[in-house]
């Protein structure tokens, strides 16, 4: 890469080693390469009009905040992109909230992004756009003139055509992708409903290799599934549980659950399904628990307060009918939890119950098998609508609508022969390495530098 990198993510770390996932890999990324991180800062209250507020300590790369007033966090960050956007793309039609504030401003706020991003973005730099809050951001920075590269990676899932009509007319993904050199998307499936989009809504040519041809332009769209930081992570889960008393309070058949309360992650099934398990159980004696850790996002948006309602009026019933004094079926906790206590949790718990109607991957599923014991792994329970089980295959997979077939794959794994439990982990933690999110990061601005927008361009190189 000749000039600097640019990411721009809605929200921007604040630790100067941020722990976990993506922020961590783009964390380790920018620190090689160096350049800029651009995201917004929730403690940061900026006057949104002003260019970007240098933030932190300089370190490898420069973190740059952007402000947002109450009328864009209402707008732009609960509105358009969390009542409307994430409901599309995760096939949730029936919760969108409309109104033509969301989509002002959400233009509003990409509009005064890239004419902040542009004050500071030279021709050669590389800017790296994250997610759904920024689809339309390469058009602004287009239209004022930046003509270097831009990329865009969409963490969730791409959406079908049939449920992009459920966006405002004038939101057009494929005009808004068309500005970009690389869209990057999670699996082969988001690939597909993506150059479908591209065919329909612009008549655009397929080419042989993975590109699109509109008007004087290609666009690349390839996938490149997220992984997590695995050697980190499996150092992390190995290492012995420092609070002896909590090891001893969580033996027995534990199932974990960990998600962000989300209607997308289908937690109410699971609790069902759960339930299901317990009241189907041959054994009785045999006294397993569902360790469900949820911390609450979005909670201004009220999609999210009713899903909250629902899991603790479900988690209620689910203690009520089938709690021993000495036995709580189901402990269903709120609240993020420490990152290294977290690895130890999946490794005790025999069983990850990981079971979205739609999700773009789905760490959780690599991060519970990264923490498993070769030896004595547990088995992961995997929703077919994750993003994860494309390649996961040797999971448990299972159809998150369906309570019995959930339950009976609760038992199956609860009851499953080591050799298979080991057969199986050999094949997820291979499909796990194989997409370590360093090697993430590498691979998709490698295709960037590779991608060429102006079909002119590629005949005089
Ligand atoms: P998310 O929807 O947030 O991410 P996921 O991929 O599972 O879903 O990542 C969640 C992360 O948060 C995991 O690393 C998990 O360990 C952590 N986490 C969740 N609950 C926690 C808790 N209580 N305490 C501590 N950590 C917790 C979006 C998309 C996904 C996609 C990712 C990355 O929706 O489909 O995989 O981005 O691209």
């Amino acid at each position: 890469m000749s000039g600097k990198l640019i990411v721009v993510s809605n929200r921007i770390p604040t630790a100067a080693t941020p722990a976990g996932g993506l922020v961590y890999a783009l964390h380790e990324t920018l620190r090689k390469t160096g350049g800029i991180w651009v995201g917004s800062d929730p403690e940061f209250h900026a006057s949104p009009s002003r260019s970007l507020t240098e933030i932190g300590d300089q370190s490898a790369y420069r973190r740059l905040a952007f402000g947002l007033t109450e009328l864009d966090h209402q707008t732009f960050y609960l509105g358009f992109a969390n009542s409307v956007l994430w409901p599309v793309c995760h096939r949730r039609g029936d919760l969108v909230r409309m109104s033509r504030r969301f989509e002002q401003g959400y233009r509003r706020v990409n509009k005064r992004l890239a004419q902040q991003i542009f004050e500071v973005a030279k021709v050669d730099d590389t800017i790296w756009v994250h997610d759904y809050h920024f689809f339309p951001l390469a058009s602004e920075l287009r239209k004022l003139g930046f003509e270097g590269k831009i990329g865009f990676f969409l963490h969730i899932p791409f959406p079908a055509l049939g449920d992009l009509g459920a966006l405002p007319l004038e939101a057009s993904l494929a005009r808004w992708l068309a500005d970009y050199d690389l869209v990057g998307l999670q699996t082969r499936a988001d690939v597909a409903r993506c150059l479908e989009m591209f065919r329909s809504e612009l008549g655009a040519e397929l080419m042989n290799d993975g590109k699109i041809k509109y008007g004087d332009q290609t666009v690349g769209v390839r996938s490149f599934p997220i992984g997590i930081d695995v050697d980190t992570f499996v150092a992390t889960a190995k290492r012995p549980m420092a609070d002896a008393k909590l090891a001893a309070d969580l033996s027995g058949d534990i199932v974990i659950g960990v998600d962000r309360l989300d209607y997308s992650k289908g937690l109410p099934n699971r609790f069902r399904a759960f339930g299901r398990y317990l009241e189907t159980r041959t054994d009785k004696s045999r006294r397993a628990s569902l360790l469900q850790i949820a911390p609450p996002t979005r909670e201004e948006v009220t999609a999210y307060q009713d899903i909250r309602h629902e899991l603790e009026e479900l988690a209620g019933r689910l203690n009520g009918e089938n709690a021993e004094l000495d036995w709580t079926p189901l402990r269903y906790i709120h609240r993020n939890i420490d990152r290294n206590l977290l690895a130890k949790l999946y490794r005790i718990a025999r069983v990850g119950l990981v079971t979205p109607f739609a999700d773009g991957m789905n760490l959780v599923a690599k991060e519970y098998i990264a923490a498993q014991d070769p030896n004595d792994p547990g088995v992961l329970v995997l929703s077919r609508m994750a993003g994860a089980a494309e390649d996961m295959t040797q999971a448990l997979l299972v159809n998150p609508y369906d309570i019995e077939e959930m339950s009976e794959a609760l038992t199956q794994a609860l009851n499953m022969p080591l050799q298979e439990r080991q057969d199986r982990y050999e094949a997820c933690m291979a499909q796990v390495k194989a997409t370590d999110v360093g090697r993430w990061s590498e691979n998709y601005l490698s295709a960037l530098k590779d991608s060429r927008r102006k079909l002119s361009w590629d005949s005089f190189s």
